[in-house]
């Protein structure tokens, strides 16, 4: 957009009178905060109004993107970035005596999301208005989102994230637009006057669904695009019904916290209502929306694509089959037709947790209409499929069995298709989590791999590399991510490779000052940064990373004399509330963290950070610092990983298993250019296969290994007796399910040789700028224009190939 510094001024300061009648001189950055995004929502309101008034008109095909978790950052700098003001923005408060870092660090950061999954979708988010492609999200507004994590005492402490304390910037509350969703109470079908039978609810449990809008601004294209997230509140009060406080404390609880803790029933059912209120709400709105402007729903499909996020959104699939045949009389195969040919479904890990099921009498007391609707497609898939296919496999794979709704059955039995996420990960779905699915229906089966935002990694978070590389190559790179490969032209010149390790020193610092100020330690920026940030699960394997701390550390107490690469550990990580063992390895880290930082014997040369509530904004400041990036899992496990690439991206080598991305990265930069090591997903099916790794005979026949382990146990960490036992045990007494023991030797021998790489300059840069320039093509600007062509059937305007 057009913006004067002059009017910029004068609007801001209007902005800040009008909104807190002080001075500016009196506003807190808080305040400033508040005042600048209230003023860009303003400036950006016309492209707002005018893109859903141009869909509207045009009736474009829209795509619903329905996640439980979005996890989008800081909007503020991604908004001047794609509306093209940035510079004018900092300029005029830099002459009106403000600082520009502190505003933007006043906004909170939405803790909506818990990992990979809910930066996805904020990126597909992102993506998707920037190629112009008429793209909306669908999901929650959790009033405290994922918990705050702080330690104490090297333990995972979880404190509510009143990320809303001050207001949202950018949201719009549209009561207008709030729908009511139903639980509980008692349902019959009552046949009408025409012979139909329709449903009658009694004694339900109402929910108002208020929708809260937030506008996203596509890359210099004036397209603004929708994410609705759905607020529970009380229905409105016509009646006089009374509320009691546990009724008026059940809906609260409903948009309370992502993923409540799930270990018991209550937990379940909370997570459940969830599932269903936010699905419920969205499809309502999009039916409401579309029949407004269409008299039949013949067409549904070819003017709407819902795509099912993981399992949690599933229930969209009964949910538009009970408004097509309880509201719009339509017919079950009708019903069915419409639906199946408008949902499509990603499949994101092959983890149990991925095929997400409910007891029937939970689902059928919460939702008893829409547990009629599953039953029925339940009875329907058994008798169209068990005369073709058999009824063993059709047992397996049925909607209902062994007294659960299997939610990601359903997904795959209701959608038209359905996607992994990494092509290995694709080939593990058809292999083995869904094998029977695609043998009935192998045609819905196919790839998209993950992709990220370039321009927020690049262009917002390493700021001094965006400069180096567009002293190079130019700007185009930033709408076309691809053009990134012409770097490579200079993998021969001295002086930019030279420039490439000062960007990373800068960087680098940038990263030391924050972990001295926030924790007190002091780290060398001429050391190796490796760099692990991800969930905490056992299969992406924190412990062997944690092993290799414990290797270095001995070994220098053992030869202080020898020469030692100084080498600086950093993880992010939070475990999930019950998930006891994760939280076990945070406090090992944390006690090794203490017992090495403060060891006089090792000083400078070994460091370990486990920097606290790690989220978008700290992957801002950690990425960009990384030498190497920890893709360790165990092969077959991570379906994608999308951290591997932003960490690639910033030019930090991976250090990785070959499983999910990490193998497109290693294709796409050159294997020399990584330090792969390990299993590969056909090795860890072969020891299933045969069931014969023995964990304690790897751990009997390395002595190296035997020592390292040994010390979970023998009171050189101090504070950690329980922990250090329970994670032993896993390895030792358990069989270590992970492969942590098999993988060990080659992965030290790798970081052997990182070490001794590490001292060459020219080389490490070359590697670096390797991996830059192949990054490009993990761009989620190409991913969901692959969605956009093979599964969502929808235009875009920005050419990508
Ligand atoms: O596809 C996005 C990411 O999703 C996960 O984080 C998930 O929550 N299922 C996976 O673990 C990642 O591999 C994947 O990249």
């Amino acid at each position: 957009m057009e913006l004067k510094e002059a009017q910029f001024t004068k609007d801001f300061i209007n902005e800040i009178r009008a909104t807190y009648a002080v001075d500016l001189k009196d506003t807190s950055p808080m305040e400033q905060y508040m005042a600048l995004g209230h003023l860009i929502k303003r400036y950006n309101g016309e492209s707002w109004t005018d893109t859903s008034r141009s869909y509207r008109k045009n009736d474009v095909k829209q795509v619903y993107y329905f996640s439980i978790e979005f996890l989008p950052g800081r909007l503020l700098q991604s908004n001047l970035l794609n509306l093209g003001i940035t510079d004018v923005v900092k300029k005029g408060l830099k002459n009106l005596g403000l600082n520009f870092d502190k505003i933007v660090q006043a906004e909170p950061d939405p803790g909506l999301g818990n990992g990979g999954l809910g930066r996805l979708a904020a990126c597909y988010m992102d993506s998707m208005a920037s190629i112009g492609m008429a793209g909306n999200g669908n999901g929650i507004r959790y009033r405290y989102g994922l918990f705050k994590q702080v330690f104490m005492n090297g333990y995972q402490v979880e404190l509510p994230d009143d990320w809303l304390r001050n207001g949202n910037a950018w949201e719009v509350r549209r009561e207008n637009r709030a729908c009511l969703v139903r639980f509980g109470g008692h349902v019959w079908l009552q046949e009408q006057p025409d012979g139909s039978l329709k449903p009658v609810y009694d004694h339900t449990d109402d929910v108002l669904a208020v929708p809260y809008d937030t506008g996203i601004i596509g890359y210099h294209n004036v397209v603004t695009n929708t994410l609705r997230l759905w607020s529970a509140e009380l229905p409105p009060n016509e009646e006089q019904t009374y509320y009691s406080q546990e009724q008026r404390d059940n809906i609260d609880e409903i948009t309370k916290v992502l993923y409540p803790d799930d270990s018991n029933a209550e937990g379940r059912s909370l997570r459940l209502r969830q599932e269903y209120f936010f699905s419920s709400a969205g499809v309502q709105s999009i039916v409401r929306h579309y029949a407004a402007n269409h008299t039949s729903f013949k067409h549904f499909p070819q003017k709407v694509a819902i795509h099912i996020n993981d399992t949690h959104p599933t229930l969209v699939i009964p949910e538009l089959m009970r408004i097509l045949l309880d509201e719009y009389n339509c017919s079950w195969d009708l019903a069915w037709q419409i639906t199946t040919s408008t949902m499509s479904y990603t499949n994101h890990t092959i983890m149990q947790e991925a095929l997400e099921t409910w007891p029937i009498g939970m689902f059928q007391g919460l939702l008893p209409r829409i547990y009629q609707i599953v039953e029925e497609i339940d009875r329907r898939y058994r008798a169209e499929k068990t005369p073709v296919f058999g009824q063993n496999i059709v047992d397996r794979t049925a909607p209902l069995g062994h007294g659960q709704v299997r939610m990601a059955y359903l997904a795959v039995i209701g959608s038209h298709s359905v996607n992994g996420v990494a092509p290995l990960h694709t080939e593990l779905l058809k292999k083995d989590v869904l094998t029977d699915l695609y043998r009935i229906y192998p045609e819905k089966f196919n790839n998209k791999t993950n992709g990220i935002a370039d321009r927020r990694w690049l262009e917002i978070a390493n700021q001094p590399l965006t400069k180096l590389i567009d002293s190079k190559i130019g700007k185009k790179w930033h709408a076309n991510p691809k053009l990134l490969q012409e770097l490579s032209a200079y993998e021969s010149d001295e002086k930019f490779l030279q420039q490439l390790a000062e960007v990373k020193k800068i960087n680098k610092r940038r990263l030391a000052d924050y972990v001295q100020s926030e924790m007190g330690i002091t780290i060398r920026t001429d050391a190796i940064f490796d760099v692990q940030i991800k969930r905490l699960h056992a299969y992406k394997r924190q412990v062997l990373h944690m092993l290799e701390i414990i290797r270095e550390y001995l070994d220098i107490k053992r030869h202080p004399e020898q020469s030692f690469i100084p080498h600086v550990h950093i993880f992010g990580a939070k475990a999930a509330p019950s998930y006891h063992y994760a939280k076990s390895v945070i406090k090992v880290i944390n006690a090794l963290a203490d017992l090495v930082n403060n060891d006089p014997d090792i000083g400078d040369k070994l460091k370990v950070v486990f920097i606290p509530n790690y989220g978008v904004s700290l992957g801002e400041l950690i990425i960009p610092a990384a030498d190497i990036s920890e893709q360790i899992s165990t092969a077959s496990k991570e379906a994608s990983g999308t951290s591997n690439m932003k960490l690639m991206t910033n030019g930090a080598l991976s250090l990785a298993t070959m499983d999910g991305a990490n193998i497109d990265i290693v294709r796409a930069a050159g294997k020399q250019n990584e330090y792969i090591f390990g299993l590969t997903a056909n090795d860890v099916y072969g020891y299933y296969r045969r069931n014969d790794y023995c964990a304690k005979s790897v751990y009997e026949n390395n002595p190296e290994l035997q020592r390292v382990v040994n010390a979970l146990i023998t009171n050189m960490i101090p504070g950690i007796t329980t922990e250090g036992h329970e994670i032993y045990d896993s390895l030792l007494k358990y069989n270590d399910e992970y492969f942590v023991l098999a993988d060990y030797a080659e992965y030290v021998k790798q970081q052997e040789k990182i070490a001794q790489d590490f001292q060459d300059t020219m080389t490490w840069q070359r590697k670096s700028l390797a991996n830059i320039a192949a990054s490009g093509t993990f761009s989620a600007d190409y991913s969901v224009a692959r969605y956009a062509e093979d599964i969502w059937q929808v235009p875009y305007n920005r050419i990508l190939k």
